[in-house]
């Protein structure tokens, strides 16, 4: 544990906990911040925060990224509370504020901390089991994207420009072929070669929203399934958490790393590529829990393009990988050597999956859109 609980014990003094840390552990979770969750006795009842310092290479700007989740989960949290939910702090992330009222703590060593109230008996899993999970996945996001449809305040920050400009993305990755610092080019030519010959899907979104023919949204940007908590007992999605990207995006952003996250019910750096498949059973209760809650905002545009969002941003998130691993691994944390080349062959295999059954893919979504259609005029005309 890089933080030892002494230091922890320092840093939650800040925060409006009323307890003595118990103990504390590393959560592995993520590729980029460091998290903790602690355990406090409070009043004499055991009770978990979750502690986490953001890493400030990668979130150039810690003040903005809390910004927009205060807004974000406020937004949220009040909605809820209007619809008269239920087990809201386990449906929205709770912010822990510092004892002067911050939304974060700076600490001696200039490290940048906020605190979550933990969320118990849910659990994130690395990869999809059943069929259900991502049916309970796209729910969730899609619920998530629709109760910020009414976000006011105007723009949020954005915390990572140009993000998912997978235009930029593709650059960033000729360049450092070009580079090719670590003289690592040799050992990655398949997928180098891979990458180069799909020049032609990286401007297809990009040119559509440049065009106003999709809309820009406030998207999550980073919905990979390990960031949806599911109740342990009954399996259901309780809430979506990492809400350091929320920011103005496009939807098929988020659908897209869905798929990319679920439809193979592998792990994000399996080495059996045989088994790195997109399996359509998955990819349609996706769909069907994605639609069943963001279907009513989605434009005709948004919705044709939502088998090939899944190919672009495992693609996206592919050349990231390979971009990393050309360049010495300083952006996502690795645990083996050559991992970053190992997850990036797992998201191009995945990417040829989705090639060879695209057109399947699309059509149970326009089926699944008239379907709903249908239903919805039925209801209009019952209604009448
Ligand atoms: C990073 O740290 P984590 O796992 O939440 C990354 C995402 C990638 C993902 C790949 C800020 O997310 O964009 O899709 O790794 N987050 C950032 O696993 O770059
Ligand atoms: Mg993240």
């Amino acid at each position: 544990m890089a933080y030892q609980e002494k230091q922890l014990q320092e840093i939650s003094r800040q925060f409006q906990i009323y307890g003595e840390i118990l103990h504390a552990e590393t959560l592995k979770i993520g590729h980029i911040n460091e998290t903790y969750s602690a355990t406090y006795d409070q009043g004499g009842m055991r009770v978990r925060y979750i502690h986490q310092k953001i890493n400030k290479g990668v979130f150039k700007n810690p003040v903005a990224v809390m910004k927009n989740v205060m807004r974000v989960t406020t937004h949220i949290r009040r909605k809820l509370e209007t619809a008269g939910a239920r087990d809201i702090t386990r449906r929205s992330l709770v912010v822990i504020p510092t004892r002067n009222g911050q939304s974060h703590h700076v600490g001696r060593d200039g490290e940048f901390w906020r605190t979550f109230v933990f969320v118990e008996g849910v659990q994130s899993l690395e990869a999809v089991q059943s069929p259900d999970q991502a049916l309970q996945a796209g729910r969730a996001f899609g619920e998530f994207q629709s109760l910020l449809v009414d976000l006011p305040g105007g723009r949020l920050h954005e915390t990572i420009p140009a993000f998912h400009d997978t235009r930029k993305r593709f650059g960033a990755l000729q360049q450092a072929i070009a580079k090719d610092h670590y003289n690592r080019a040799r050992s990655a030519r398949p997928e180098i070669e891979f990458a180069l010959n799909r020049a032609g899907l990286v401007g297809v979104i990009l040119d559509a929203m440049a065009k106003g023919k999709i809309p820009e949204r406030v998207t999550h940007n980073d919905t990979k399934f390990n960031n949806v908590m599911l109740d342990t007992l009954t399996g259901e999605a309780k809430c979506v958490v990492d809400l350091d990207t929320v920011m103005p995006g496009c939807a098929l952003y988020d659908f897209g790393d869905m798929v990319r996250t679920t439809t193979s019910p592998t792990l994000e750096d399996e080495l059996d590529l045989s088994k790195v498949k997109m399996h359509l059973p998955i990819f349609k209760q996706l769909a069907e829990g994605y639609l069943s809650t963001a279907g009513a905002f989605l434009t005709p545009a948004e919705k044709s393009l939502m088998a090939f969002s899944g190919k672009l941003i495992t693609f996206e998130i592919g050349m990231r990988f390979l971009t990393d691993f050309l360049s010495g691994d300083t952006y996502f944390r690795i645990h083996r050597p050559d991992h970053n080349l190992d997850r990036c062959r797992t998201q191009f295999k995945l990417v040829e999956s989705i090639e060879q059954q695209e057109k399947v893919m699309q059509k149970f979504v326009d089926g699944l859109d008239r379907g709903t259609a249908r239903k919805s005029k039925r209801r209009a005309g019952q209604g009448s």
